[in-house]
C-alpha cells in the first residue's frame, strides 16, 4: 500500500504520520508531500527517513491512498488529479464535504456507504465528528429530533499560528495574530467566517455535516461554536431531544458499548471528560450524562475529543483502514 500524506509538515499532517505509525497501517511506501519550500527535507517514519516531494512527483508515483490536509484550495485543485491516476483521496478540508457526489464519513457511523467508486472521500469537521460518534448510537435507539450544541474549541483547530499566538500572549511576547482579539484569558464566540444568517461557517458545518453523516435531514441541529485558550481538544455541551422516552441507565449502557466512545461519568469522584485527558487519544470521551429537567425527552451530555486525532488525523486513517480491510482499495 503506497500512501501519500499531503500537507505532511502541518499540524494535522504531522499527527496523520504519527497515527499511521502507531496503528501500524500496512503501508509499504510513504510519500510525504508539502509546499515547494519543504521539498527535499526528510521526514522520519518508523525509523526510516523519507524525502518530502512535490505534488507533481507524488501524483506521478500513483499512490493507492492520499491523506490530504493542505487546505481547501489545494484539495480542490489537486485531489481530482490524484483521483485521475487511480488514487483514493481522503480529504480533511471542507472542500468536498457537502458535494452530493462525495461521501462524508465517520467510520463508527457510516463507513458502510463507501464503495470502490469513491475516489475522493471527505473527512468531516472536527467538532462534528466527535458529536456524531456519540449521537448515532442514541439515535438508533431513541430517534433524535433536535440537538442544541455549544462548543469550547482548542486553538489547535486554527493551526500553528494560533498556537503561537496563545503561547506568545502567555509569555507577553508580541507576534503575528491568528485571531482578531487576544485569545489568552479570553473567549471568542467566533470560529471561521460569519455567514449571512448570523451564524459562523463552523456552526453551519455542524448542522449540515451532522445531517449528511447520519443520513437523516429530519434531525434539527443548532450550534454556537466558541474558541477558548485550550490546546488538548474540543469540548461540547450537547442537549439532545428524543422522539421517544429514554432511560438514563440505558443511555449510559448504549454509550459504553458504542464503538470509539469512552464514558467518563462519575461526578461523585469528580470524573468527567477534559481536553487535558483526551489529548493524544484516538477515542471520543462522554460524560455529565443527565436528564434535561426542563424537558421530559431531553438529555444533556458533555463530549470531548482531541480535535487533531479523532477530529482529523485518526478519523482519516480509520477511513483508510476500512478501505483496506474491506478490499475497497
Ligand atoms: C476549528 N473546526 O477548530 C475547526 C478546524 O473545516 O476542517 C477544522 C476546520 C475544518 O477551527
Amino acid at each position: 500500500m503506497k500512501v501519500a500524506v499531503v500537507g505532511a509538515t502541518g499540524l494535522v499532517g504531522t499527527v496523520m504520520l504519527k497515527v499511521l505509525e502507531e496503528r501500524n497501517f500496512p503501508l509499504t511506501e510513504l510519500i510525504p508531500v508539502a509546499s515547494e519550500k519543504s521539498v527535499g527535507k526528510l521526514i522520519k517514519f518508523k525509523g526510516k527517513e523519507y524525502p518530502i516531494v512535490s505534488m507533481d512527483t507524488a501524483i506521478s508515483l500513483r499512490p493507492d491512498i492520499a491523506l490530504f490536509s493542505a487546505g481547501g484550495s489545494t484539495s480542490l485543485a489537486d485531489a481530482p488529479r490524484f483521483a485521475e491516476v487511480g488514487t483514493t483521496v481522503i480529504d480533511n478540508s471542507s472542500a468536498w464535504r457537502m458535494d452530493p457526489t462525495k461521501k462524508l464519513v465517520v467510520p463508527e457511523v457510516n463507513a458502510k456507504v463507501l464503495t470502490k467508486e469513491d475516489k475522493i472521500i471527505a473527512n468531516p469537521n472536527c467538532s462534528t465528528i466527535q458529536m456524531v460518534v456519540a449521537l448515532q448510537p442514541l439515535h438508533e435507539k431513541y430517534k433524535i429530533k433536535r440537538v442544541v450544541v455549544s462548543t469550547y474549541q482548542s486553538v489547535t483547530g486554527t493551526g500553528v499560528k494560533a498556537v503561537d499566538q496563545l503561547m506568545n500572549e502567555r509569555k507577553g511576547i508580541d507576534g503575528p495574530k491568528a485571531y482578531p482579539y487576544e485569545i489568552d484569558l479570553n473567549v471568542l464566540p467566533h470560529i471561521d467566517v460569519f455567514t449571512d444568517n448570523g451564524y459562523t461557517k463552523e456552526e453551519m458545518k455542524m448542522v449540515k455535516e451532522t445531517n449528511k453523516i447520519m443520513g437523516d435531514d429530519n434531525i434539527k441541529v443548532t450550534a454556537t461554536t466558541v474558541r477558548i485558550p485550550v490546546m488538548g481538544g474540543h469540548s461540547e455541551s450537547v442537549n439532545v431531544e428524543f422522539e421517544n422516552d429514554f432511560d438514563l441507565a440505558d443511555v449510559r449502557r448504549i454509550l459504553e458499548e458504542a464503538p470509539g466512545l469512552i464514558v467518563v461519568d462519575d461526578v461523585a469522584n469528580l470524573k468527567y471528560p477534559m481536553p487535558k485527558d483526551a489529548h493524544e487519544k484516538d477515542e471520543v470521551f462522554v460524560g455529565r450524562l443527565r436528564r434535561d429537567e426542563s424537558h421530559p425527552k431531553a438529555l444533556n451530555m458533555w463530549i470531548v475529543a482531541d480535535n487533531l486525532r479523532k477530529g482529523a488525523a485518526t478519523n482519516a486513517v480509520q477511513i483508510a483502514e476500512y478501505l483496506v480491510d474491506n478490499k475497497i482499495v
